[in-house]
């Protein structure tokens, strides 16, 4: 029986750094060397599989539209988009990292309405909201750092790997939001429509993933 197209969505950026190598494991290798091209639709060694190499913050959209039927997305993409439409069958374990708050370095604990920036306004205004305090959140789109440098803001929310960039910049990590990965998802009408041919690769990653712990 001939295999019904597949089209892979990934993120671009550092996630695909680690992605790709993964996949290799999980026998999904592009035709071509993603890196070194501008193309934005790849082929594969399997004929019925093409990837898409697009902005993490669009992957969601494409796999809940169901333009892509898999995607590999971060979870603080997931966490801030609407996410209805996808299930989350796996984590890659790719791309670790932390969603933290961060002040400046000694400031004391900001009281009252507190004002933070951040690009995850959607994840920041539900944190806050249940700790049960009052924040003005505002959108920044990068170089959240700034804002407590600047008087902008009392606190940011922010991804966090090894915690130079806030040093660098004076800051101080101060509450875990949540821990950050890549995980694998699959636009639920793809799900239903291509079971057969998505089970297998949600399988073999899955085996890849469980290598390497
Ligand atoms: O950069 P651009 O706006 O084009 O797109 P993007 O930021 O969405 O993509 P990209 O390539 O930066 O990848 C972002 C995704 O990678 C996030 O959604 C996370 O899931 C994941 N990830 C893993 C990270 C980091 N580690 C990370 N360290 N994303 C961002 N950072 C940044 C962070 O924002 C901060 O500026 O690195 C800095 C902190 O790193 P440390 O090591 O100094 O703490
Ligand atoms: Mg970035």
């Amino acid at each position: 029986m001939s295999q019904q197209p597949l089209t892979i969505a990934l993120s671009k950026g550092r996630i695909l750094d680690d992605t790709l190598p993964l996949f290799e494991e999980a026998g999904i290798v592009p035709a071509e060397d993603i890196k070194k091209s501008r193309k934005l639709i790849f082929d594969t060694n399997h004929d019925h599989i093409k990837l898409v190499v697009i902005r993490a913050t669009d992957v969601p959209t494409y796999v809940q539209y169901g333009a892509a039927d898999i995607g590999v997305a971060g979870k603080d993409v997931l966490m801030e988009a609407d996410s209805t439409g996808l299930y989350e069958p796996l984590d890659l374990n790719i791309a670790t990292c932390r969603l933290m708050t961060a002040a400046l370095k000694g400031a004391p604990e900001p009281t009252g309405r507190i004002k933070v920036a951040s690009k995850f306004v959607g994840v920041t205004k539900r944190y806050f909201a249940e700790q049960g305090k009052q924040a003005d959140i505002i959108k920044l789109y990068g170089g959240m750092e700034l804002a407590p440098i600047m008087g902008l803001a009392d606190l940011i929310v922010d991804i966090v790997d090894t915690g130079n960039t806030l040093r660098a910049n004076g800051l101080e990590e101060r509450d875990l939001i949540a821990p950050i990965s890549s995980r694998l998802v699959v636009g639920k009408a793809a799900m239903k429509m291509k079971h057969r041919q998505i089970q297998p690769i949600i399988d073999k990653l899955a085996q890849a993933v469980d290598r390497r712990r």
